[in-house]
């Protein structure tokens, strides 16, 4: 099964919440604040893999949880960091917020990394908040949440090159011949079941990408075979390269397969035609092929065409340096014009208010993600960290926006499940 877009949910780790504690040593009757930080929470990441041909893994995920850190101890025992978790995707996975539809990140090289959701940082322990005025804090902090979302992960192929042909016409041969592919071959249908790709070094020139995409037979538009799925890929490739097989082993006609596939991939999407493409003249070892490619040049005087003998390197080099023109000469094609904005990895430009006030029935109901981080970090057990609470939403503007929203004193505040009392 090729797995192409999968949906999941991600949470990140929580961090390790801070510890309040105070040394206590023999003779020593007040001991200093010892309590350690919390460690961070597991960061989810993912990472490309060039081994890696489909998102069928993920679809056994469906949710994916990061460890929390490890809270701190007494004796300024700092918790340690959780593991961060890695999400292996192939190359070329696209992946983006499913609130916001926005692409998060295109995945394109090997080995390329994307922090989906961000751990969060361990809660700091006592130790950290004693200062001149409070040498003895008796609060520490809880670890803050991590972050979470929904993304959906489409692997969509990218490649300069789309081999286009009928089942066992030689295209996974050829890739393989020319590029670092590792494809399937078979003497029977069918033998390619998902894209691959191949990188492909041309002296002189830039190096460009091939996708050996799975057969077409006649009718795949309508879903015969396996059907027009893979055809997207071709969409986003430069160059259409049509693989005929000249052998006509399988007892085919080599001008019927061309006018076929021309076809087929006109009933897909004309833009298919439009693109520039050449045709590769396979098998070209078996003896019908040179007459079948003498009748194939007059009747289509026009197309350009290579013959090859992929098993013996045979026509390969005037092939590929070919192509390597073809795709220099359309240059930069943006593959996803409209979907991303700069480089291969974006980050959101995050610039929310820090709060919101909305009131529900008699409560002031405070929303925002600041807000909350806070909310989430305080122990409320422990006096001090109530106070200090207070202290930094006044620091964030909320008393004055709540004056100014109209509160009086004696008002309930709302933020998450919590309700204060309005003191101004
Ligand atoms: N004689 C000869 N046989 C070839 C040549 N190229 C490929 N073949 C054979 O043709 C058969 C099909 O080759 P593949 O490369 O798997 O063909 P494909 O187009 O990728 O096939 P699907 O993935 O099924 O669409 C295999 O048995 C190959 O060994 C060639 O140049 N000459
Ligand atoms: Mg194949």
């Amino acid at each position: 099964m090729f797995v192409d877009e999968v949906t999941i949910k991600i949470e990140a780790g929580d961090g390790g919440d801070g510890c309040t504690s105070f040394r206590r040593e023999k003779y020593v009757p007040m001991g200093g604040p010892n309590g350690g930080n919390g460690g961070h929470g597991a960061n989810v990441i993912f990472i490309t893999d060039q081994g890696l041909k489909t998102l069928i893994d993920l679809k056994m995920m469906k949710h994916v949880k990061g460890d929390k850190g490890v809270n701190g101890k007494g004796q300024d025992r700092h918790g340690a960091d959780a593991e961060d978790v890695y999400i292996k995707v192939p190359c070329g996975t696209t992946i983006t917020d499913v609130e916001t539809g926005e692409v998060l990140a295109d995945l394109v090289h090997n080995n390329e990394q994307f922090t989906v959701a961000h751990g969060g940082r361990g809660g700091l322990g006592n130790h950290a908040f004693a200062t001149h005025e409070n040498t003895a804090p008796e609060f520490s902090e809880l670890g803050e949440p991590g972050e979470k979302l929904v993304v959906k992960c489409e692997l969509k192929v990218l490649a300069d090159v789309g081999l286009v042909g009928m089942p066992s016409v030689g295209k996974s041969t050829l890739i393989n011949s020319i590029s670092n592919a590792n494809a399937k071959v078979g003497a029977y249908h069918f033998t390619t079941l998902s894209p691959n790709l191949g990188y492909i070094k041309v002296q002189g020139h830039y190096p460009f990408i091939m996708a050996d995409l799975p057969g077409l037979i006649e009718g795949a538009s309508q879903g015969v075979g396996l059907g027009d799925k893979f055809l997207r890929h071709a969409m986003r490739t430069k160059v259409i390269a049509h693989v005929i097989d000249m052998g006509s082993e399988e007892g085919r006609d080599p001008i019927d397969d061309f006018k076929k596939m021309v076809n087929e991939l006109s009933l897909y999407d004309i833009k298919l035609v439009e693109k520039p493409h050449i045709v590769i003249a396979t098998k070209m070892d078996l003896d019908n092929a040179e007459e079948n490619l003498a009748k194939f040049k007059k009747e289509f005087p026009n197309e350009e065409v290579f013959p090859i003998i992929a098993p013996l390197d045979e026509g390969l080099d005037a092939l590929i340096v070919r192509l390597a023109e073809m795709v220099e000469s359309i240059g930069e094609v943006t593959l996803y014009k409209d979907e991303i904005k700069s480089s291969h990895v974006l980050y959101k430009f995050k610039n929310e208010a820090p709060f919101t006030i909305t009131k529900e029935d008699d409560v002031w109901v405070l929303k925002g993600k600041e807000i909350e981080k806070l909310f989430y970090m305080t122990r409320f057990s422990e006096p001090e960290g109530v106070e200090r609470f207070g202290r930094k939403l006044k620091g964030m503007g909320v008393d004055k926006a709540l004056e100014e929203a109209g509160a009086q004193r004696g008002d309930e505040v709302q933020i998450v499940d919590y309700i204060f009392e309005f003191k101004n």
